[in-house]
C-alpha cells in the first residue's frame, strides 16, 4: 500500500483545524500511520524545505512552520501520494479549487495550512527527517 507524510502547518493546529483536516483524510479512506504534535526546529524545517533553499521565500516559508506546534502524519491508501495532493488543492490557496483543504480553509501562499510530499521519493526523504524506521513498521 502506498504512503505519503502531510504537515498540518502551525496556523492549522491554532486556527483549530486539525479535526475538520484529518476528518477529510479519514473519510476519503486514508489510514493513519503515525499523528504527532510537534515543534519542529529550525534544522529540521530546512532540510524538509532543502530544494526551496534558494527561493525568495525560503526563509519566510521556514519562519512560517517553525511558528508554533503541527501536526505530523504518516497516511496510507491506494495511491496515497497523489489522493492527498489532489484533497489539499494547488500551492497558493486563491487558486486552488472549492472543495480542496486549501481551497476552502486558506488564502495565504506561505501559510498554506498543509504540506504534503509531491512524490514517493519526497515521501521516503521528508517522513525520516521526523520518525524512525521502526515507528513507521507495520502496525496492522
Ligand atoms: P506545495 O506545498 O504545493 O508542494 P511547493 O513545494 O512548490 O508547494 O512549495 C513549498 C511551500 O513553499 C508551499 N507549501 C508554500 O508554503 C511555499 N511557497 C511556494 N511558492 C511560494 C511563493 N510563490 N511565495 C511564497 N511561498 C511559497
Amino acid at each position: 500500500m502506498d504512503r505519503t507524510f502531510v504537515i498540518l502547518k502551525p496556523s492549522t493546529v491554532s486556527r483549530g483545524l486539525v479535526g475538520e483536516i484529518v476528518s477529510r483524510f479519514e473519510r476519503k479512506g486514508l489510514k493513519l500511520v503515525q499523528l504527532r504534535v510537534k515543534k519542529i526546529s529550525r534544522e529540521e524545517a530546512e532540510k524538509l524545505y532543502s530544494v526551496h533553499r534558494d527561493k525568495p521565500f525560503f526563509k519566510g516559508l521556514v519562519e512560517t512552520i517553525t511558528s508554533g506546534p503541527v501536526v505530523l502524519m504518516v497516511l496510507e491508501g491506494r495511491e496515497a501520494v497523489q489522493v492527498v495532493r489532489k484533497m489539499i488543492g494547488a500551492t497558493d490557496p486563491v487558486k486552488a479549487e472549492a472543495g480542496t483543504i486549501r481551497g476552502d480553509y486558506g488564502l495565504d501562499i506561505t501559510d498554506n495550512l498543509v504540506h504534503a510530499s509531491d512524490s514517493s521519493e519526497s515521501f521516503e526523504k521528508e517522513c525520516f527527517i521526523f520518525f524512525t524506521q521502526q515507528e513507521l513498521e507495520k502496525t496492522h
